[in-house]
């Protein structure tokens, strides 16, 4: 028999059987650098090929999968807010990547905000880290509906990739987005790269305008991660701060915060 016959055929089926695993990378305030909050990135957890990132699970993935995945990744990120709580520890919020597809189901909107009820979650704890082409998507009246939903319900929005897309401002005039995530592109050798400093100062600019929070995301560096607090970034998320890690080493990395 062929060995794979006992494995999962679809990304849903792992999730079903509990696979598919979240990692956490936290958010750092620059401000007061404390922890704002936690991204959860999806993992799956194969029999025999190890920790997949996404990259190589979700192209192929149908829309009755991103919606699986979706959830599972939900209840995760709930259980790890209790977690935290229950260690005492303040962490105010944890963001899920909602891909488009995902967002074109109807239900989609009312699937999470039935969990955050049922768990007894405030919405106001939860990001969703939508991509800036949502302004396209966002002419699927579907779309357009579920975030009008989430957001009336108290759910933050996350522009994510910022200025890799196109159509961010008609997003953040249409959604009332509460954050931009800064690509890594633009983060990139900031301290000292002109042009890139010129980028990011721009940025900030607009969001300063909006009255939106600013996140850097992929600081790798030191040096990186002190010119973006100086120059006014509200927030930075990468590897200088930490890697995304399993639950169970979040709270060593919150103790060793405080
Ligand atoms: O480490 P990283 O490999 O986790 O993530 C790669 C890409 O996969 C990123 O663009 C990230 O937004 C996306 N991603 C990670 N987790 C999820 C998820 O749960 N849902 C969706 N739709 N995308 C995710
Ligand atoms: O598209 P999104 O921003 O959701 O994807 C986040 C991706 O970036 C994840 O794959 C995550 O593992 C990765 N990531 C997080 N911090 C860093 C970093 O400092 N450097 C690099 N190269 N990747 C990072
Ligand atoms: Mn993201
Ligand atoms: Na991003």
């Amino acid at each position: 028999a062929d060995p794979d016959d006992d494995l999962p055929a679809t990304v849903a089926e792992a999730a079903t059987s509990g696979q598919i695993i979240a990692h956490f990378q936290p958010q750092l305030c620059c401000n007061s650098g404390r922890i704002t909050g936690f991204e959860a990135l999806a993992r799956w957890q194969h029999p025999t090929r190890g920790l997949l990132a996404p990259a190589s699970f979700m192209p192929g993935m149908s829309e009755a999968d991103h919606s699986a995945l979706t959830l599972r990744i939900l209840r995760q990120a709930l259980a790890a807010l209790k977690h935290w709580d229950q260690a005492g520890h303040d962490v105010p919020t944890v963001s899920l990547n909602i891909s488009n597809c995902a967002l074109a189901d109807p239900g989609f909107a009312a699937s999470l905000l039935w969990e955050l009820d049922r768990q007894e979650v405030s919405p106001s704890r939860l990001v969703l880290e939508v991509l800036e082409s949502v302004g396209p998507i966002s002419s699927s009246s579907a779309a357009r509906r579920n975030l009008a939903r989430l957001s009336a319900a108290g759910c933050l929005l996350d522009l994510d990739d910022f200025g890799t897309g196109y159509a961010s401002l008609d997003a953040i005039r249409q959604f009332g987005v509460h954050r931009i995530k800064i690509d890594r592109s633009f983060v990139m050798g900031c301290d000292c790269d002109p042009a890139q400093q010129r980028m990011i100062l721009a940025i900030l600019a607009l969001a300063e305008r909006l009255g939106i929070d600013t996140l850097a995301e992929g600081v790798e560096t030191r040096e990186e991660h002190s010119f973006l607090a100086q120059i006014g970034c509200d927030q930075v998320q990468g590897y200088v701060i930490a890697r995304p890690m399993p639950l169970e080493e979040t709270l060593a990395f919150l103790q060793d915060q405080e």
